[in-house]
Parts: C-alpha cells; sequence; structure tokens
C-alpha cells in the first residue's frame, strides 16, 4: 500500500479525520467564497453548526452548473496567484468548467494516484505507459503525477497517434497501461492488425477509467492483453483520476479516498441519502483541497457503497463501478438503462467487436433507441461483406432479442462493418442523441 495507515485506519479514525476536513473546509469555504456563504446563509447554516461528518446533510448541494455560473475562477478559496495547476473539464457545450490546485493540492492528488497504482499491483521500479491525454484533461497530468510520487518512471505518451504507441509498447515493454478502456480496445485492435500479439507486451496491470465499462470490457481486456484491468475513477470538479480505485486483489468495488473526501450516495429524485448497497447519485465532499474546495458535489454518476471487508486489508470504503450518468440514462418505454448494461450484451457476442453507439431518437413521444454494433472481421468475411446477407438479419435478431432479455427493452439494430464506429483516442462517444434535432426540426 502507498499509505498504509490511512488505508487500513479504523472507521472510528478516519471518521474523526473527516469530520476535522470538514469542519475546516466549511469554515474556509464560508469565509473565502462567496457564493458558498450566500448558499450556506440561504440554508440557514453557520459553519459553527457543523461539528462532525453527520452534520453533513444539512449543507446544500453544488452542482456543474454552478462552477459555470461561476468562470472561470469564481468559486476559488485562494488567491489566483496561489494557483500551481489548472485544469478544465470539458464542456459539451459554451465554456468549459475551470478547476485549479495548489501545491499541496497536487501533492495531494499525486499521493491518490499513487495508491491507485500500487492497489492495481504496481511498483515504485515500474515503468508505466501513460495513453490518457496530457493536457485540460486531468487523466495524462493525473496520473503522471501518481507515477511520479510513487517513484516509478512515466512514459508520458498522451492520447492519440496509435501506431507510435504500439511501436513504444513493444520496445519498452511497460509494466503498466493507464489509457481509457475503449482507446486500449483501439489499441489493441491496431495491434493485431500489424500483426502483434497485444499479450507479446508483457504488461502487468492496466489502470482504466474516465468512462463506463463493463465487466465483460474487463474479461476482454484481461484475456487479450493477459492483465489485471483495474478501474479508477474521478472527475475535474472533485479532483481528477485518484478519487477511487480498484484493487487488483479484490477487484471488487474501488476504495476511495476517504481522507480526502466524503462520500454520499443520494436518491436523485428526493435527494435523501440511500441505504449502504443501495445505487443511487454519488455526491462528493471535499476535505484536505485548497483552491476549489467542493461542498457536497452532485456528479450525476450513479453507484453504490459499501463498508464490508475487502481481501487486500483496506478499511477505505468502496463504491461499486459506475453504471453510467443520470443524464446517459434512457427511459425506453418505462425501462431504465444505461449504455454500459448494453455493452455487456454485446460484448458476449462473438460476432461483434466493442465498438457501439446508441442513437437516442424521438419517436411520437416516446423515447427509442437504435444501437449500431461492428462485427468482427472474421463475421464479415463470412458474409462476404454484405450487410443484407440472411446470417445478418438473424445475427441482428439475436441481439435484439438478447437486449430485450437482459435489460428489457426493444430497440432497432443496426450493424455496421469492421472499422464503421469511429475509434476513441480518449472517451468514446458512446451515445448520440438526436431529439433535441428532431425537435427542433419539427418546430420549424
Ligand atoms: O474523466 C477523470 C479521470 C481521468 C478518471 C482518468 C479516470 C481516469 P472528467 O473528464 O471530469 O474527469 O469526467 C468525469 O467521467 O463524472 C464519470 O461520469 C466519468 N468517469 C470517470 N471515471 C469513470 C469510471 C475524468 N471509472 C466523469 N467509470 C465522471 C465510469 C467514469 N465513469
Amino acid at each position: 500500500m502507498f499509505s498504509p495507515q490511512v488505508e487500513t485506519a479504523s472507521r472510528e479514525e478516519l471518521h474523526k479525520w473527516q469530520s476535522e476536513g470538514l469542519i475546516r473546509t466549511v469554515e474556509a469555504v464560508y469565509k473565502h467564497v462567496p457564493f458558498y456563504r450566500d448558499r450556506f446563509v440561504e440554508a440557514g447554516v453557520q459553519p459553527h453548526d457543523i461539528q462532525s461528518i453527520s452534520d453533513i446533510t444539512t449543507l446544500p448541494f453544488t452542482k456543474k452548473q454552478d462552477l459555470r455560473d461561476h468562470y472561470p475562477f469564481g468559486l476559488l478559496a485562494v488567491p489566483k496567484q496561489k494557483l500551481a495547476r489548472i485544469h478544465a473539464s470539458s464542456g459539451t457545450s459554451g465554456k468549459p468548467t475551470i478547476v485549479g490546485y495548489t501545491k499541496k493540492d497536487l501533492k495531494h492528488w499525486g499521493e491518490m494516484t499513487a495508491r491507485a497504482i500500487v492497489a492495481a499491483g504496481g511498483s515504485e521500479s515500474d515503468l508505466i505507459h501513460n495513453a490518457y491525454g496530457y493536457g485540460l484533461f486531468t487523466g495524462g497530468l493525473g496520473l503522471h503525477g501518481g507515477i511520479e510520487a510513487l517513484g516509478a518512471a512515466a512514459i508520458p505518451v498522451s492520447g492519440g497517434n496509435t501506431e507510435r504507441q504500439i511501436l513504444l509498447l513493444q520496445d519498452l515493454q511497460p509494466d503498466g497501461i493507464c489509457a481509457t478502456p475503449s482507446y486500449m480496445i483501439s489499441l489493441i485492435e491496431k495491434m493485431e492488425q500489424m500483426g502483434c500479439s497485444p499479450a507479446s507486451i508483457g504488461l502487468k496491470y492496466g489502470i482504466f477509467g474516465a468512462e463506463p465499462w463493463s465487466e465483460e470490457m474487463r474479461t476482454k481486456l484481461e484475456q487479450k492483453l493477459g492483465i489485471k484491468a483495474i478501474d479508477i475513477y474521478g472527475l475535474s470538479e472533485v479532483l481528477g483520476p485518484g478519487v477511487s480505485a480498484e484493487c487488483h486483489q479484490g477487484q471488487n468495488g474501488l476504495h476511495i479516498a476517504e481522507d480526502h473526501f466524503l462520500v454520499e450516495v443520494i436518491n436523485p429524485e428526493t435527494l435523501e441519502p440511500v441505504e449502504e448497497g443501495t445505487f443511487g447519485e454519488l455526491v462528493f465532499t471535499s476535505l484536505t483541497k485548497e483552491a476549489l474546495p467542493i461542498i457536497r458535489y452532485r456528479t450525476g454518476d450513479i453507484a453504490a457503497l459499501t463498508t464490508a471487508p475487502c481481501s487486500c486489508g483496506r478499511t477505505t470504503a468502496r463504491m461499486t463501478r459506475v453504471k453510467g450518468r443520470t443524464d446517459d440514462m434512457f427511459i425506453i418505454r418505462g425501462v431504465n438503462v444505461f449504455p454500459s448494461e448494453m455493452e455487456r450484451v454485446l460484448l458476449e457476442m462473438e460476432e461483434l467487436v466493442p465498438h457501439y453507439q446508441i442513437h437516442r431518437i424521438q419517436q411520437g413521444s416516446m423515447e427509442a433507441a437504435r444501437v449500431h454494433v461492428e462485427v468482427c472481421e472474421q463475421f464479415y468475411q463470412q458474409v462476404n461483406g454484405d450487410l443484407m446477407h440472411d446470417h445478418v438479419h438473424v445475427l441482428k435478431k439475436t441481439i435484439a432479442k438478447q437486449l430485450k432479455s437482459t435489460c428489457l427493452i426493444s430497440v432497432e439494430i443496426v450493424l455496421e462493418k469492421p472499422g464503421g464506429i469511429p475509434r476513441s483516442e480518449g472517451k468514446a462517444i458512446r451515445i448520440i442523441d438526436h431529439r433535441h434535432k428532431q425537435q427542433e426540426g419539427v418546430a420549424k
């Protein structure tokens, strides 16, 4: 373990640190961030009302829109001159969300991602290929900080330039790799096209995150690469990668850096906390951050928590893998479904490769979906490149049936030829939403 004292602390000890961190954070934001002061006043809370973590529910929530509304620096609790780094999250529309870090924040962040690397099975003697994008995105530099804090060696490749990545992987034979799971799949595919066996790289572990992925995707990555595939989670508004990560021993939930964050799971409709083990929206409060402390940040990510013991000996609470985001959830004829749940079904079929996109469409007053998925080269050869072939119709029916029986939804299936779905170099674009355009079309 990188920080054994913290990672194996008793729950009582941890709660004591958390309460101290919460009190400090609430005082700091009340004093230095007018936005929080106003919100606290509106909610009728004063800093002295917060005595321990059990008082957290009296505090108001923060949402992404609050960061946007105070763009770029309105939520900083330190003067701009004290910043050591800026990152930004890619806004789908409009301005990005700016996040800032002091030197101390960067130190803590490095420790958290170093913990994640050790939890994945890494050590200071390792060579680690980092294919997360370097830049405003927190993935590249976030993991890089952890590799350095650990004392391992970083290969700071960043995303893209896939053939060069493969050359470096073959020649440098790193122990670990960091990438989005979808980019790792693209790397594997390219290696195979180049006649290189992915397992021959000799990787031991992969640290995959930044987007939802399924157990079936894990199996695929582990089998192809001969590695342990580890899930890492984080978000820029809260920190970046390292908020939580799985251990290679358990691979059963992501250990949360609870000395730095207080986590809650709420029902996104009622905003009430849910029981341990129940799925809901993750909410994080920072306990040690200086530049951008954050109070009860509603992530939009759906997961559940457990404090049950883990085989690795860590005592920190674990979250399940993130099912998806509240805004990515489909409601098709009354059934709620996340793209990652559809992924599980698609990846089980040997005729398909793990490249898919889900198109959300409006049919009258109902939402519908069209799933575009790619067939593998072998199947494509079998049908002589004819996607109107009888076998293709049979395959489409089988996929639709599987989705119906597993996810309880009826969707249209479109099979694409190999290479037909755009490849990602970072986060995959899994969802294409046509609903607004359709509505605009109607309005015109
Ligand atoms: O994606 C930080 C990160 C970088 C995490 C590298 C892991 C590895 P953002 O760009 O701000 O930050 O996006 C955050 O991505 O709210 C989730 O919806 C999603 N996400 C991140 N990690 C996971 C994961 C980075 N392991 C948003 N599983 C979050 C599922 C994830 N979704």
